[in-house]
């Protein structure tokens, strides 16, 4: 059992032989992908029938109650002619992100994807009649992205045997199990065929899901794509690696190989009231804390209807790329580094080098470094191109680097050190 103040959510862990398995290393080397939540939710954005619905943008269904055979009437309208792979997949190459998640099936069971299980999905319900996440994996697979689906398997509020909805259905005479073999394998069994190789399957708030219907869920995955990952949220902690509860990143490291899913406002699905953005400071350097501390970042946009992903968001993603495309050595393929705990400073690692990532510049350019049990020999500052050394004197309890008076980056200025 893990602690009700745990990062991560009960039942949401990793399964320990998956520590150490190679499959993952792609992955660990990431650090950073695109979450994507697109669907049926974006017509209304947060709004139904002249009221607005607090909380999450996709939760609109449940939270306002809406009959199935009304929201139906939603694929109707749903037209996303201005929606182009080409753009999305630039977007999250150019934000530095190098793995896409994209909702295949949220909880209110409207598929992304044509399925042959159902014909409430986007190719048979709606009249744009394209299928979106095919022309997602012809421009992932032409720009360098690994694809991936999210896939809710426990919640499906149009399904008569799915989870959550007891507003048109009574959840007492549910057959989940009958629903998880006959309807969610099926469509897994397509998500994992039709669309080339598949870096991961993010599966979504596990509930009442039972450690043999997660197990058979894992293994399924793994029979079909051998390489494909599974997240924790499968349930029941046997995941190839853990997601953290939305939006918290763990105060210390974490001993796991573990992933923080995230938003830039508050919603996932597009909502038009959500303004709230964080800012590229913030985004920044939550990604290195991320890092530092063993982690991914999946951050989210939430599309619109019409098929564009909002402004404010691509302006952030993009001065995330610009950063990384400086100081991306610092973060990609990196491992947590040495120091930990530090306000001021963040550490990541690799071979022969340790980055010490400065939020906070000290106003007489002297960081002081203590807790290094390796020998520094040299020091310069990521961002410049001649690697000009700063000079490292030693001093009672670690090393002082001297920088720069005033700190290059007021995000965050990486200094090599190398050992
Ligand atoms: O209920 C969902 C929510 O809509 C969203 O998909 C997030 C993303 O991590 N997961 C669930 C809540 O944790």
């Amino acid at each position: 059992m893990l602690p009700d103040d745990s990062p991560i959510r009960q039942g949401s862990g990793q399964r320990a032989e998956a520590r150490q398995d190679p499959r993952l290393d792609w992955w660990r080397d990431a650090k950073f992908g695109m979450f994507i939540h697109w669907g049926l939710y974006a017509i209304p954005a947060g709004e139904w029938k002249g009221d607005k619905i607090p909380g999450i943008g996709e939760w609109i269904m449940l939270r306002a109650r809406i009959p199935v055979a009304e929201y139906e009437q939603l694929a109707k309208q749903f037209n996303p002619v201005r929606f182009s792979a080409a753009q999305w997949v630039s977007i999250a190459k150019l934000a530095g992100q190098k793995y896409l998640v994209i909702t295949s099936k949220h909880h209110d069971g409207f598929c992304m994807f044509n399925s042959k299980l159902t014909d409430y999905d986007i190719v048979d319900a709606t009249p744009f009649r394209r299928d979106p996440l095919k022309e997602l994996a012809a421009e992932c697979q032409k720009q360098g992205i690994r694809l991936c689906f999210y896939y809710s398997q426990t919640q499906d509020w149009h399904h008569p045997n799915g989870d959550g909805n007891d507003w048109d259905y009574v959840e007492e005479a549910k057959d989940f199990d009958g629903y998880l073999e006959n309807y969610v394998k099926p469509q897994v069994r397509e998500l994992l065929t039709n669309y080339g190789p598949i870096g991961l399957i993010w599966f979504d708030t596990p509930k009442r899901i039972s450690e043999e219907q997660s197990r058979s869920l894992v293994d399924l995955v793994h029979q079909i794509q051998p390489a494909c990952l599974v997240n924790g949220r499968v349930g029941n902690h046997i995941g190839d690696y853990a997601s953290s509860r939305d939006n918290v990143i763990p105060s210390d490291l974490l001993q796991i190989d573990w992933e923080t899913p995230a938003t830039i406002n508050h919603t996932w699905g597009f909502k038009k009231d959500d303004e709230d953005w964080k800012t590229p400071t913030d985004l920044i350097q939550k990604l290195v804390d991320i890092t530092s501390k063993g982690g991914n970042y999946l951050l989210n946009v939430g599309p619109t209807a019409e098929g564009t992903i909002p402004q404010p968001s691509i302006d952030r993603l993009l001065a995330m790329g610009k950063w990384l495309d400086a100081n991306g050595d610092s973060v990609y393929g990196t491992r947590p580094g040495p120091i930990q705990g530090e306000e001021w400073c963040r550490t990541t690692t690799k071979p022969g080098k340790i980055y010490l990532h400065v939020f906070d510049w000290p106003t007489n350019g002297q960081l002081r470094v203590a807790g290094l049990n390796q020998k520094v020999t040299g020091a310069y500052l990521l961002a410049d191109p001649k690697k000009s050394q700063l000079a490292v004197t030693s001093s009672a309890d670690g090393i002082v680097v001297n920088g720069p008076a005033k700190g290059p980056d007021a995000i965050d200025s990486v200094v090599v050190l190398t050992v």
